[in-house]
């Protein structure tokens, strides 16, 4: 497996920590593998890769599937992948892990499970409040929905544990597996 590509999608609401322990995993390997690490960052695949897509189901299954696509073909090419976007479909969840496995590569889903209310309290675009206040329509967990995982191979809460103690529990997972 050490040999073979990975992709590491991390999935949960707005606010969950799921880039930063992303970001932090991503960090890790860089610094304690010689494997290959590309993160697709939240903001910067909105900008550069599904530029123009909004928040409707059919534009985020249709980034949930370009940022599948993408990280596939990395795992192709037997770098590791790492994803995070709030992917709220199962089914297109479902369809990244299709196509990393089609590519030949590993699929990892952690699921970062921080309650909602933890989520909102953080609230660091105020994106949560202005969803409550009526000012933004379809925010996740309010009044769009987010698919539980039910086949999630991690599933973290940040509200329970610190980001470092999350990677380091993804980490520990990648070597239990075989992974890195
Ligand atoms: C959820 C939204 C919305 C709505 C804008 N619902 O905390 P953030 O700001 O930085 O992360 C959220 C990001 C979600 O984009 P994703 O590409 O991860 O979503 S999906 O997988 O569903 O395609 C949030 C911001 O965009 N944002 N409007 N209505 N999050």
């Amino acid at each position: 497996r050490r040999h073979r590509g990975l992709v590491v999608f991390f999935t949960g609401l707005s606010g969950s920590g799921k880039s930063t322990v992303a970001r932090g995993v991503a960090d890790a390997l860089r610094e304690s593998t010689d494997r290959t690490v590309t993160l697709l960052d939240g903001d910067v695949v909105r900008r550069e890769l599904t530029a123009g897509l909004g928040f409707s189901k059919t534009d985020r299954d249709l980034n949930v599937r370009r940022i599948g696509w993408v990280a596939a073909e990395v795992a192709r090419h037997r770098g590791v992948a790492i994803a995070c976007p709030i992917a709220p479909y199962a089914k297109a969840r479902g369809a990244a892990r299709a196509m990393a496995h089609a590519a030949g590569g590993g699929f990892v889903l952690v699921h970062v499970a921080t309650p909602l209310e933890v989520c909102e309290l953080r609230d660091r675009k105020g994106l949560y409040a202005k969803a409550r206040a009526g000012q933004l329509r379809g925010m996740t967990g309010i009044d769009d929905p987010y698919e539980e995982p039910t086949d999630a191979d991690i599933v973290l809460d940040t509200s329970e544990i610190s980001v470092e103690d999350g990677v380091e529990i993804v980490l520990q997972h990648l070597i239990d597996s075989g992974w890195v």
